[in-house]
């Protein structure tokens, strides 16, 4: 039987709000130690949330589960959510192989939309994180150009009078995931010749 008080996660909602937080601290320190070292900050911003009540009904529905604490905890892997974006491409792996190299935490799944991207274009890391042997977290690590375009394409997805241009849309927000995909290599390769150069001058 549910707890109302915390609504579909029971009486779990404190211990899973104390999980998120401290990743998100762990992230932190990570943020501060490479910065320290290079000068480079690997995450531009995080964002964090508990599933809403509606949306985790939502997707137990969807789903064909139960509408229950265990079907949200167990059975749904984004109860908790992370999204890291990062500034350079590489910047994701050194961000993912952290996550990986915490006590207590466990790689459930992961799906590397970077390096095969989905049809429409969309392109981040994401990994499924068991914290304590218990509370899944799902972490989405992009950099800022993919957030930029995912962010755009959620918007224009809701818009349902596309009409008639619908395939000229869809190729148009694939070719501007591509064009980014590329600007992102180029900029990886100038912060990689910046920090060639910082490192000869030391
Ligand atoms: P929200 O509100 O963002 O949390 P599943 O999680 O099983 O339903 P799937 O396809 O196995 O679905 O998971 P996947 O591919 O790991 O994607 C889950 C999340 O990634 C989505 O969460 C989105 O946040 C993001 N995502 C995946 N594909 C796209 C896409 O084409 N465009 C954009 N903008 N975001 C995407 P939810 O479930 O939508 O909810």
């Amino acid at each position: 039987m549910e707890d109302m008080k915390g609504g579909i996660y029971g009486s779990h909602l404190p211990a899973m709000q104390a999980v998120m937080q401290r990743l998100l601290e762990q992230i932190g320190e990570l943020r501060r130690q490479i910065a320290q070292g290079t000068g480079f900050d690997p995450v531009e911003h995080c964002l964090s949330r508990i599933k809403s009540e509606d949306s985790m009904r939502e997707k137990c529905r969807r789903k064909g589960l139960p509408e229950t604490t265990d079907s949200a905890l167990r059975h749904i892997h984004d109860a908790i959510g992370i999204r890291i974006v990062c500034a350079f491409v590489d910047d994701v792996r050194v961000v993912r192989d952290h996550l990986a190299s915490l006590d207590g935490v466990e790689v459930i799944e992961e799906k590397d939309y970077i390096r095969h991207a989905k049809p429409n274009g969309y392109r981040s890391y994401h990994v499924i994180l068991r914290v304590d042997g218990q509370y899944y977290v799902e972490v989405q690590i992009r950099t800022i150009a993919m957030d930029t375009w995912a962010a755009l394409e959620h918007h224009l997805k809701y818009k349902k009078n596309v009409g008639s241009r619908t395939d000229l849309l869809i190729r148009e927000l694939k070719r501007c995931s591509d064009e980014l995909a590329s600007t992102d290599m180029t900029l990886q390769t100038i912060r990689d010749m910046i920090l060639e150069d910082w490192e000869d001058s030391e």
